[in-house]
This record gives structure tokens, C-alpha cells and sequence, in this order.
């Protein structure tokens, strides 16, 4: 197959990496340091997860999911010099409104599963956000330390709120799940432009569930990465057990030009809840992904996700491996 290339090879010679064991021929494996980050990191968390990194100045820096010992669900802004040691502010992140008009929208309720991506000129973070019901916030920062807070993308409610990295035909790109006001049992990704990252139209499906892992509902991951084949979404899926739903992950190419079309959809996962730490935990049975780091000179990823809602852990893999993989196993 032919090798898939990144348009700008952006290197990142300091993302974490740790080889593939030599016992394995996985396309993806775990770091041997999980968790990376544990349930009480700062002291006021009962759990860290489902968490968005991003490469920052000489390190990282990123937006951390923690659950207060309220339980209740907010973000919080880290930094680190290597993306293994983080330094979690204690307080979460207050936001500024980004014009006078988004007024109470700013009014934090609640917020979890951010992603953040670097876009044009700063880093937009979207996340669910607590309006009278979960639906797509966004914000963005500069300087990971002022956080500005945009209109929210959709009325309630929804989800799993992913970013393109670039335009595409000069419109910004988000994909999300529409859901329901709670543990939602169904849910299919769409795709929806907009020339402001203001007001969102001209919404396509892009995928519904399948069978296996992926039965139950789906919903995107990290930041899409763009490849020669395609932009890589790699998302979670979900199967419902006789004891709850069970979160893996997997992964597909979208046509570069028309985002919703899909070009291959792997049939097997690439990683489901099988550690300990991705079994036991507030909720068992969830690897739920929602950044990816890149080397473009090497094709390395570390990709970053929740272990069980509980803890960060971190699993690593190549690109040109995802992608043969989704090619090779395409639905
Ligand atoms: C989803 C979200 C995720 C969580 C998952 C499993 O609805 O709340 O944050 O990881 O459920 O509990």
C-alpha cells in the first residue's frame, strides 16, 4: 500500500514514545507508565480523564476533565514539558466572554470531554457543555492562561464536538453527535460547516452504528489527522453488555474534500477496555479517546485517553499502521 504522507510535516521529535513491546504485532499498544495521570493528581479531584493535549511553546498543554469531590464535571488547563508529567491548575478554568453577546452562555454549568485544536491563529477548545442540557461549547485561548468562551455550536443536546484542524473550501469543519439528556442509547456522527464558527449549517451524516463494538453509538475522538489518504478520525464506539455499555475505539478515513463521505470504516477496534485500568474504575469498561499527537517525521502517535472515567492514560502507534489497518479491515 502506498505510504500515507501529513501535508505539513510538522515534526515532534518530544512527544512521548515508548517502543512497541517485542512481544507484540499490535498496530496499537499501551504505555507501560499507565495510568499516566491518577484519579487524585490535585487534591481536589475524584477522577481525571477523557482529557485534550496539545503541543505548547518548548512542551504541552492541554485541558483536563476533572471531577471535583462534588462529582461535579469541570476542566481544568495543564502544562508539561514532556506530555507525561502534567502540572494541573487546582482551580478550574474561568472563562471571558468572547463579545458581550455570548453573556450567560460564559455562566459555566458544567463541562467535560474537551478537545483542542490549533486553528488559524490559537487553540479552540470544544467541549460538552452544561446548557440546559449537554450540548458543543467553544472557546479558545492564546496563551493557556486567559480562556475566552464562544456561542455554543448547537442547541442541546450534543456531543462529542471535534474540530477539523484546517478550512475546508474556505468553511470551518465540526463534527458531532447528536444525543439525548442522558446516557444516551443511540447516536450517529454529523458533519456541519460554518464561515464564523458561529452559525453551523448544511449538516451530513457521516457515520451510524454497526455491529460489535461499534453497535451502539459512535462519536469522534480527536482532532482528525490529515493524510495523503484521507483525513484519520479515529472514535470511539460502544457496545451494550448485559452489565452497560462497553467503550473502544477504532478508526476511519474521511475524503479530504467532503469530510462526511467515508473512504474506509475499520471493522475491528484498535483498542477496547481490556487493562485493568481501563476495566475498573467509576465507570468499567470505557477507553474513551480525545487527543492525538503526531510526529510527522517518524509517523509516530501517542494518542491520550480516559481510563475507565477515572484516570489519563496514553497508547502509542504509527500512522502508516492506523491506516493500513482501517484499509485493510474496512467494513
Ligand atoms: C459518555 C461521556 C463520557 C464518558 C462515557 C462513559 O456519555 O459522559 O465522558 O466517558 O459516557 O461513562
Amino acid at each position: 500500500m502506498p505510504r500515507a504522507t501529513l501535508p505539513n510535516t510538522t515534526t515532534l521529535p518530544n512527544l512521548p514514545w515508548e517502543e512497541r513491546p517485542q512481544t507484540s504485532s499490535a498496530v496499537i499498544w499501551r504505555s507501560q507508565r499507565n495510568p499516566i495521570i491518577s484519579h487524585d493528581h490535585i487534591p481536589t479531584s475524584n477522577s481525571i480523564f477523557n482529557s485534550a493535549v496539545v503541543p505548547f511553546k518548548e512542551g504541552f498543554a492541554g485541558v483536563f476533565r476533572c471531577d471535583d469531590k462534588r462529582r461535579a464535571m469541570q476542566l481544568h488547563v495543564g502544562r508539561s514539558p514532556d506530555g507525561l508529567s502534567w502540572a494541573i491548575e487546582p482551580t478550574r478554568i474561568h472563562w471571558e466572554p468572547a463579545d458581550p453577546q455570548v453573556g450567560e452562555i460564559a455562566s459555566f454549568e458544567y463541562g467535560y470531554d474537551p478537545r483542542v485544536v490549533w486553528l488559524d491563529d490559537r487553540y479552540y477548545i470544544t467541549w460538552c457543555n452544561g446548557y440546559h442540557g449537554p450540548t458543543i461549547g467553544m472557546g479558545y485561548t492564546v496563551d493557556f492562561e486567559t480562556f475566552y468562551q464562544m456561542e455554543n455550536a448547537f442547541l442541546p443536546f450534543n456531543r462529542n464536538g471535534v474540530l477539523f484542524p484546517r478550512r475546508i473550501n474556505g468553511k470551518y469543519v465540526l463534527l458531532s453527535r447528536p444525543s439525548d439528556n442522558g446516557h444516551t442509547p443511540f447516536g450517529d456522527i454529523y458533519c456541519s460547516e460554518s464561515p464564523d464558527l458561529i452559525h453551523w449549517g448544511r449538516h451530513r451524516h457521516v457515520m451510524g452504528t454497526t455491529t460489535g463494538w461499534q453497535s451502539t453509538k459512535v462519536g469522534a475522538g480527536p482532532v482528525p489527522i490529515e493524510t495523503s489518504e484521507g483525513w484519520l478520525l479515529i472514535y470511539h464506539g460502544v457496545l451494550t453488555s448485559c452489565n452497560g455499555f462497553v467503550y473502544s475505539f477504532g478508526a476511519a478515513l474521511l475524503d479530504l474534500d467532503e469530510p462526511w463521505r467515508i473512504l474506509y470504516r475499520g471493522e475491528p477496534y484498535l483498542l477496547a477496555p481490556q487493562a485493568p485500568y481501563e476495566r475498573t474504575g467509576d465507570v468499567p469498561n470505557v477507553a474513551f479517546p480525545c487527543a492525538a499527537l503526531i510526529d510527522g517525521a517518524t509517523g509516530r502517535i501517542a494518542i491520550y485517553y480516559g481510563g475507565a472515567d477515572t484516570v489519563v492514560c496514553l497508547a502509542f502507534a504509527y500512522l502508516d499502521e492506523i491506516v493500513d489497518f482501517v484499509k485493510s479491515n474496512a467494513l
